[in-house]
């Protein structure tokens, strides 16, 4: 058997299909919102990448800290033979559990974009030869199905991408992920935290304006995809922090009264001037929180890190 498999449980047109639903229903509401995985086209995923790399975007950078810091420990407290991850991305981070992990047979990197799962795949199976590498064309806010590769398994969700969920989508996800689990796999969750107001919005508001491409890029996107009109200048980027449900908000605010034409859909949608649309919800935890939402899917939250700063953690959780 080749130690490189692709499955692909999502339909080829599943995703053209979830993005005229999301549109349809999303500028038909009030507050106008759109979810934010619309973003990771190729140009959008390119500008994430140059985001983690600015000087205001410490969330990379600190679980990067944690990762080099705490993979032997990781990998001693689940002993996993096959790791699988939920948007897997480029798989940068990935490399300090890879190589911690020493008993590892298999290799399960889930994402819905193709390229990112073979780029990924490329450089590993040439690293570890031994590896079996089952990538996963799939979307993880849905329903996932793993290969049947050995136990115990270690599910790694990272990036503080689950703060991208909505409460009860992330109560959702859990439960789906808990369902993936049998006794003995172990689930390591990247959070982000709640800290100072100005280093959240700056995290999400940088000096350079490459968070405030990626997200008119969302307008790139309907434009390519479904024939939107919405011209990027005609919209402020916007980034604010709601003290009350502890996360930042990411809008795309109307500079003055428009209309946009989204021709595949046959609408027109009018924003008055200062409108705003909601891109991006990035939610910040706490400690608390966090082991309260693990332990409402039936996980056991056993360990929890943070880098030497504070700003993130790592959670481990069994099942
Ligand atoms: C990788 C999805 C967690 O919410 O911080 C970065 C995405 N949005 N800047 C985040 C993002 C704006 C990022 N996630």
């Amino acid at each position: 058997m080749s130690p490189f498999q692709l499955t692909r449980t999502l339909p080829e047109d599943a995703t053209g299909a979830d993005l005229r639903a999301d549109v349809r229903r999303g500028l038909a509401r009030t507050p106008k919102a759109l979810p934010p995985k619309w973003f990771y086209d190729g140009r959008g995923s390119e500008l994430f990448e140059e985001i983690t790399r600015l000087p205001e975007y410490y969330p990379t950078r600190a679980e990067r800290e944690i990762l080099a810091e705490r993979a032997g420990e990781i990998a001693a407290a689940t002993g996993a033979r096959t790791l699988v991850e939920l948007g897997s991305g480029s798989s940068e981070k990935t490399r300090f559990l890879l190589d911690a992990l020493t008993g590892l047979r298999s290799y399960v990197p889930v994402d819905v974009s193709e390229s990112a799962l073979r780029g990924a795949a490329e450089g590993l199976l040439a690293e570890r030869p031994g590896l079996d590498v089952h990538a996963l064309i799939a979307d993880f806010t849905r329903e996932v199905e793993l290969p049947g590769t050995p136990g115990p398994r270690l599910v790694a969700f990272l990036g503080g991408t689950i703060g991208n969920l909505l409460p009860a989508e992330r109560a959702a996800f859990l439960g789906m992920v808990r369902g993936l689990m049998s006794p003995g796999d172990a689930l390591l969750l990247g959070t982000d935290l709640v800290k100072d107001e100005e280093v959240l919005v700056r995290a999400y508001d940088d000096a350079a304006g490459v968070t405030a491409a990626f997200n008119k890029n969302l307008l790139s996107v309907l434009a390519r995809e479904l024939g939107s009109d919405a011209d990027p200048d005609d919209f402020d980027h916007v980034a604010v922090w709601d003290r009350e449900q502890e996360w930042i908000e990411m809008r795309l605010r109307a500079r003055k009264a428009l209309t946009v034409k989204i021709r595949e859909l046959d609408l027109v949608v009018p924003f008055e001037a200062g409108e705003e649309l909601r891109t991006e919800v990035s939610a910040k935890f706490r400690q608390e929180g966090v082991r309260r939402e693990l332990a409402a899917a039936g996980l056991e939250p056993v360990r929890w890190w943070t880098d030497a700063a504070g700003r993130f953690a790592l959670s481990l959780a069994t099942a």
